[in-house]
């Protein structure tokens, strides 16, 4: 099914009320072997709306049920839809539907941890233990550390998913502590030492969590609902851990098991505490971007937090893949860089990405996962959104854009 809808962003006024406190800004010190800022921003182009639609086809060719994108700028909204939301009703994919949406999270969570830190309330260069006595056994790893994926703590979730469905259905109902999932990681041997080399791990974004609820006193529910998703007006957007389900019109999530053939694991009620504040957020495909958009566009931080956001280093050898503070930077084939983050949970793809300026935006979402192809076939969107006709977008061909390189095979 294809379907489009163009109305004109209503953004403004919501946005430009945005209240952030701005008290002085610390000077962030930019970590060790940060890259220089993105390269010159390429001129801007319409969206290939038939790339988009390509790539969406190849995602559902590839195992997703459904796909959709949706794609903000100077010309409004654009959206692109294929296949079902929902297997047993057959309902068509629709772009207002919520949806998890994972890992971009991580995002959410540096804003609010940022915004304390504009507030004085925590620094990025002291030990998370002065914050957190006893959650950890190295008082070397700082907050930039865990913002940076550069701490060492390995990611728990690796051994939690090595099997993916039974992984799976042993948490999908369960409460975790915070402190239960990073006494996870620590009995794990570490990644790196404290700032060492890049290397993705949720836990870092619990114990970021964890430093939100002690700096604040409240659950980081309340602190994403008072400092984002009240003053964005982000209706479709919220924190309900740990509830299962996933309230009003929405997708439902099909989880790929490891064995070929095997039936789709409906997942989409779960209560995602195996990742918290690093992965629980619901949301839309328009919140998302005009989180992205509000954040790029210097409405949700002062700017030398944001120049400390985007202070990125390379997360592969590709030199076209970036992690800030909880923040990547993808550079297309067309030279645009874009800024934003990818997220994976059982049963749901997401990319949500804003151009330097927050004034083109793209979030595309695959109601599957533990299918890497589709994933990859997704990130097909960007480059047909961004680079528009010149993008390399061909049908059932591998995608411009590489599916997040941080997971291991198949996530
Ligand atoms: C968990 C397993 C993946 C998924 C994960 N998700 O770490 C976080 C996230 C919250 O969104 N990260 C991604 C499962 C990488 C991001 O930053 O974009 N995989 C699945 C398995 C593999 O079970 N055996 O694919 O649903």
């Amino acid at each position: 099914m294809r379907l489009t809808i163009e109305r004109r962003l209503t953004l403004g006024a919501a946005l430009l009320a945005v209240a952030v406190a701005a008290p002085p800004v610390a000077a962030a010190a930019p970590p060790a072997r940060a890259t220089p800022t993105a390269p010159a921003a390429a001129a801007p182009v319409a969206p290939d709306l038939d790339g988009i639609s390509r790539a969406l086809r190849n995602t559902t060719a590839a195992g997703a049920p459904g796909a959709m994108a949706r794609f903000t700028g100077p010309d409004g909204a654009r959206v692109r839809t294929e296949g079902v939301q929902d297997r047993t009703t057959g309902a068509a994919m629709d772009p207002r539907s919520r949806f998890r949406a994972g890992s971009v999270t991580k995002t959410f969570s540096s804003v609010v941890l940022l915004q304390l830190v504009a507030e004085g309330r925590i620094d990025l260069d002291t030990p998370v233990t002065t914050y957190l006595p006893g959650a950890l056994p190295d008082a070397r790893i700082t907050v930039r550390h865990l913002l940076t994926h550069r701490s060492g703590l390995s990611d728990y979730t690796n051994a939690m998913f090595a099997k993916t469905v039974p992984g799976f259905e042993a948490v999908r109902n369960r409460v975790f502590g915070y402190q239960e999932l990073v006494d996870l990681s620590l009995s794990e041997p570490r990644t790196t030492q404290p700032g060492g080399a890049y290397s993705y791990s949720n836990t870092n974004f619990v114990l970021v969590g964890m430093l939100i609820e002690k700096a604040t006193g409240n659950p980081v529910a309340k602190e994403y609902e008072r400092r984002i998703i009240k003053p964005l007006k982000l209706r479709n957007t919220m924190y309900v851990h740990p509830a299962t389900a996933i309230k009003g019109r929405h997708v439902r999530g099909y989880l790929h098991p490891d064995e070929a053939g095997a039936p789709l694991v409906d997942s989409t009620e779960q209560t995602l505490s195996w990742a918290q504040s690093a992965g629980a957020m619901i949301s839309d495909e328009t919140d998302l971007s005009t989180f992205m958009s509000a954040l790029l566009g210097g409405r949700l931080l002062p700017a030398g937090l944001l120049d400390a956001m985007l202070t990125m280093t390379p997360t592969d050898a590709t030199g076209t893949r970036f992690y800030g503070l909880g923040l990547r930077r993808y550079d297309l084939t067309c030279g645009t860089s874009v800024y934003g983050h990818t997220g994976t949970v059982q049963g749901f793809y997401t990319y949500a990405f804003t151009t330097r300026d927050g004034k083109r935006s793209l979030t595309a979402m695959a109601n599957t996962s533990n299918r890497g192809a589709a994933n990859t076939a997704l990130g097909g969107t960007l480059e047909a959104g961004f680079c528009g006709k010149k993008s390399t977008v061909k049908s059932g061909a591998p995608a411009a854009v590489a599916a997040e390189a941080d997971l291991p095979e198949n996530r």
